[in-house]
């Protein structure tokens, strides 16, 4: 007993030769190795990690809307250790999700999305649904202020105790943006949200994400925005579930109406987006609220015949993969640029091609070289 005692405590060096064991100075050996440390502290880690995600699913469920934020906020985070704990809750999340229905709402800036969704989801909750609203702005990285607008725009709906707002997911990489948006999708239904609205700035590529990732697509047009600048956005037309002329009132009323004869010619000759569903073109005044409930029947109706023909479930699955090819791509592109000796060699392949001394095909083939061993 008293040896092992003694083990614990030892003389210093410096005390004097002829120092006995009645001299006060003595070391203690530490009890602990560093091994024995970290893993414990790792062990607590894992806890409190585990505590953090019990906290937020319990929080997301019970449609706490900051813990709903803070589960956004970690879902849009590019570290790979973020990904894997997001990964973790949108697992734990996904039980509950789905049942919603996801509206895509595009068209040019000004024509008044921002206001149609407050008249829409204002709507939708006098009619008891609770509605949650995602912005897809590729322009706000740059502006970095859009939402701020929007949020005036949707004033009475950002006060409701049944909305919940978000902007735009923060990386500029579009990629990112499909898995982030549907992560947060299902988060979002999975705290109770099941009118989905997802507002996305008619700049080309923003509304092809979206479009895959939605039940229902709604483009919102105008009259007198230069049917030119509209006109390149056929493409968009087509994507399409229907269109809706926005700003249908006061002396603008009647070249709506011109419009919408106009558009409904052009669809006939297009092939509809969704099998057996013949995009309907209609007038409306977000700012006044006219022709809004007609447009939700409208939506309703496009669910209750897509259900019966399938075409909701099979849209679904699709979305599955393209949520699947979307994380992948994020998950290539970060590792590569995780690894400190890619992410040097390809901010010095950049200076070489600037500089001229290395083609863009060299430096793609040096850089693959370089990682090969690793994937
Ligand atoms: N007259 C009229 N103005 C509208 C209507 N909807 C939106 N606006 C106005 O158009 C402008 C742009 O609207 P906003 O919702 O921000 O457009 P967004 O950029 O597409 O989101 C605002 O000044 C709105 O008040 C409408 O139905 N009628
Ligand atoms: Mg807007």
């Amino acid at each position: 007993m008293n040896e092992k005692k003694k083990s614990k405590t030892r003389m210093p060096e410096w005390a004097p030769s002829n120092a006995d064991m009645t001299y006060a100075s003595r070391i203690v050996e530490g009890n602990k190795t560093q091994k024995n440390i970290s893993s414990s502290s790792a062990k607590r880690g894992e806890t409190s990690r585990k505590y953090d995600l019990d906290i937020l699913v319990d929080g997301v469920l019970s449609c706490n809307r900051t813990t709903l934020s803070k589960a956004i906020t970690l879902i849009e985070s590019n570290s790979i250790r973020h990904i894997q704990h997001a990964q973790e809750l949108i697992k734990r999340l996904i039980p509950y999700s789905g049942k919603s229905i996801r509206i895509g709402i595009t068209g040019v800036p000004g024509a008044g999305k921002s206001t149609f969704i407050e008249a829409f989801g204002c709507s939708a909750i006098d009619q008891g649904h609770r509605v949650a609203v995602l912005a897809i702005d590729p322009s706000s990285t740059i502006s970095k202020g859009s939402i701020l607008g929007d949020k005036t725009r949707m004033e009475k709906l950002s006060r409701s105790q049944d909305s919940f707002i978000r902007p735009s997911p923060s990386s500029g990489i579009l990629g990112g943006v499909a898995r982030k948006t549907m992560e947060t999708i299902i988060a979002c239904e999975a705290a109770g949200y099941d009118v989905i609205l997802i507002e996305t700035v008619g700049v080309g590529q923003s509304e092809v994400t979206v479009r895959s990732l939605v039940d229902f697509f709604l483009l919102l047009q105008i009259t007198g925005a230069g049917d030119e600048l509209q006109g390149i956005k056929k493409g968009i037309i087509e994507l399409a579930d229907m269109i809706a002329i926005n700003k249908a009132d006061g002396d603008n009323l009647n070249k709506a109406e011109l419009f919408k004869s106009e558009l409904t010619r052009v669809l006939h000759f297009l092939q509809p987006v969704s099998e057996g569903w013949t995009p309907p073109v209609v007038t409306c005044s977000a700012l006044h609220g006219t022709n809004i409930d007609h447009i939700w029947q409208i939506i309703t109706d496009f669910r209750t015949h897509t259900n019966a023909t399938g075409l909701f479930q099979k849209r679904r699955t699709a979305q599955k993969l393209e949520w699947f090819d979307s994380m992948l791509r994020d998950c290539i592109y970060n590792q590569f640029f995780n690894n400190e000796m890619f992410s040097q060699a390809y901010k010095q392949s950049r200076s070489a091609i600037l500089d001229g001394t290395q083609t863009p095909a060299a430096a793609v083939t040096y850089l693959l070289e370089l990682i090969k061993p690793t994937i």
